[in-house]
């Protein structure tokens, strides 16, 4: 079965042509294999371009590197936006950049728009920051959920969340290098308040426009980028009154362009992704 390997800021996705198929083509369990580092090809998660469906061009799937399937995934939407550019290419229909695919996901409809500097801009949606749309039982439905007290591991954290269609949980700290975060994040991660598990971001304000973030993902642990997580602590920074609507957002595998547009409530994320090679494998 083909494949390419590509990345955006080291956070690392296989990519998959699904799209003569209506389903993806490999099982979670496959997925888990392919995604190991020493057993199999070595990625953070395996993300399939289907078919578009009510109207969108594609549809994008991904599972994680654990096999469970989150509903959105930033970075590799971007990543996505490239190879299907690769893909048309091939077919003889290259997109004019720049050029916005619409694309569905268990998140909705998500728009990545291929820029000339080979960066991609994605419309990221509005964020969603109900507790029951996070989901999380830290606020009565109906409630948002910011700078409120999470015990973990015998500390308390003021933490915040917010659901880019998929699940994040906030804490702002002095100095991200000082959190155990292999320790912390299943901690967090498996915490009763959390129905569906979370994603953990641990945000040091550096500038109100300039944000150091370290991440322990759902399903896959600690990663080098994380682009739903990125918006999602932007979105949290401003709700908490400490950082502008538009930021750069610095990660481990390097920054993104991150805005929480007052006009439209959507969320805009500026960013790289590139490939790294194509195979087969069985
Ligand atoms: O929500 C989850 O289970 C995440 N692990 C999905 C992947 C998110 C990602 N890091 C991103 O960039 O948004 C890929």
């Amino acid at each position: 079965m083909e494949f390419s390997k590509y990345h955006g800021l080291g956070n690392d996705f296989i990519l998959v042509d699904n799209r003569h198929q209506p389903a993806p083509v490999l099982s979670p369990e496959q997925a888990v294999t392919w995604c190991d580092r020493h057993f199999g090809i070595g990625a953070d998660g395996v993300i399939f371009a289907l078919p578009g469906q009510g109207g969108t061009d594609y549809t994008m799937r991904i599972y994680n590197s654990d096999g469970s399937e989150p509903e959105m995934c930033g970075n590799g939407i971007r990543c996505m936006a490239k190879f299907l550019e690769t893909l048309e290419s091939t077919d003889g229909r290259a997109p004019q950049v720049p050029h916005t695919y619409r694309i569905h996901t268990l998140a909705g409809l998500i728009s990545p728009t291929l820029q000339p500097d080979g960066q991609v801009t994605v419309d990221m949606g509005p964020p969603h920051l109900l507790a029951q749309e996070i989901p999380t039982t830290l606020a009565a439905a109906g409630e948002k959920v910011v700078d409120l007290p999470l015990e973990v591991a015998g500390q308390t954290w003021q933490v915040t969340c917010v659901s880019m269609g998929n699940p994040h949980c906030i804490t702002f700290v002095e100095d991200v290098e000082a959190i155990a975060l292999s320790t912390l994040g299943p901690k967090f991660e498996h915490h009763g308040a959390f129905p569906q598990r979370i994603n953990t971001e641990f945000i040091q304000v550096v500038r109100p426009d300039y944000l150091k973030m370290r991440v322990w993902e759902r399903g896959a642990g600690i990663t080098l980028a994380c682009g739903t997580g990125a918006c999602a602590s932007l979105v949290a920074g401003v709700l908490n009154g400490v950082c502008d609507r538009a930021a750069t957002v610095e990660l481990p595998g390097g920054p993104l362009h991150i805005e929480w547009r007052a006009a439209d409530n959507r969320v805009y994320m500026t960013g790289p992704a590139e490939v790294v090679f194509s195979g087969s494998a069985t």
